[in-house]
């Protein structure tokens, strides 16, 4: 199977890409932009009526979206699952645990730092805005950091999709100076960035040459 995935460089769109490299599945990048607005390409408000991105679309014209459900559903398809605990196992609901809390809380936590425009029509409240996030998001650094506790992985000893997806909210704040210096954060970023497939993607969109 292949597949269509749509989205932004450095957009939560990256998250996807570091699965389907890990996972070695081929696809093909469409940019999606001006999601406000003027949709490129117009297709694209047909196929995510939210406009958001990442969209997968299957080749069989399966629309797959939401960044969290896209890369569980691509590790439980391709791989021989591994990237994912065994079924029934205790590992199993820890991870499912950390997925959600990566998608439901610090993903839109993200999202209130980088668009503020998006939670008031007042522009002058957008720095107050950022600065409480930023609150926030160091609460949850902190949280995901004591997870780790050392180690290079959110669940067991292997690497799962929760990392490859943790990689990538990793690479978001990595030059912010605003987030709380965790050590284990730290190791986990450090190795994570580093590591190919995930450090090719980076490399790719740092050139420019993403579609
Ligand atoms: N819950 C969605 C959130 C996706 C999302 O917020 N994507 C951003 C880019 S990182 C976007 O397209 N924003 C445009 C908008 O929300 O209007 C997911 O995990 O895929």
């Amino acid at each position: 199977m292949t597949y269509t995935l749509y989205g932004r460089p450095w957009s939560g769109s990256i998250g996807v890409e570091f699965v389907l490299e890990e996972l070695a599945i081929p696809y093909q990048r469409v940019l999606a932009t001006g999601y406000r607005d003027k949709v490129e390409p117009p297709s694209f408000a047909e196929i995510n009526p939210l406009r958001q991105v990442p969209v997968l679309v299957s080749d069989d014209g399966a629309v797959m979206t939401e960044s969290a459900a896209i890369a569980m559903l691509l590790a439980q398809r391709h791989g021989d699952a591994r990237l994912l605990p065994e079924a029934g196992s205790a590992q199993e609901a820890e991870h499912l645990r950390w997925m959600f809390y990566l998608a439901a809380t610090v993903y839109p936590t993200s999202m209130q730092i980088f668009h503020p425009e998006n939670y008031t029509d007042e522009p002058d409240h957008h720095a107050s805005i950022v600065a409480r996030t930023w609150i926030v998001l160091n609460q949850q650094w902190q949280v995901l950091g004591e997870a780790l506790d050392g180690g290079l992985h959110l669940v067991g000893e292997t690497l799962t999709v929760a990392d490859v997806y943790l990689a990538m909210f990793a690479l978001w704040f990595e030059k912010m100076p605003e987030i709380v210096d965790h050590a284990s954060m730290r190791q986990f970023r450090e190795h994570h960035l580093a590591y190919d497939p995930i450090a090719r993607v980076i490399a790719r969109h740092q050139s420019g040459d993403w579609v």
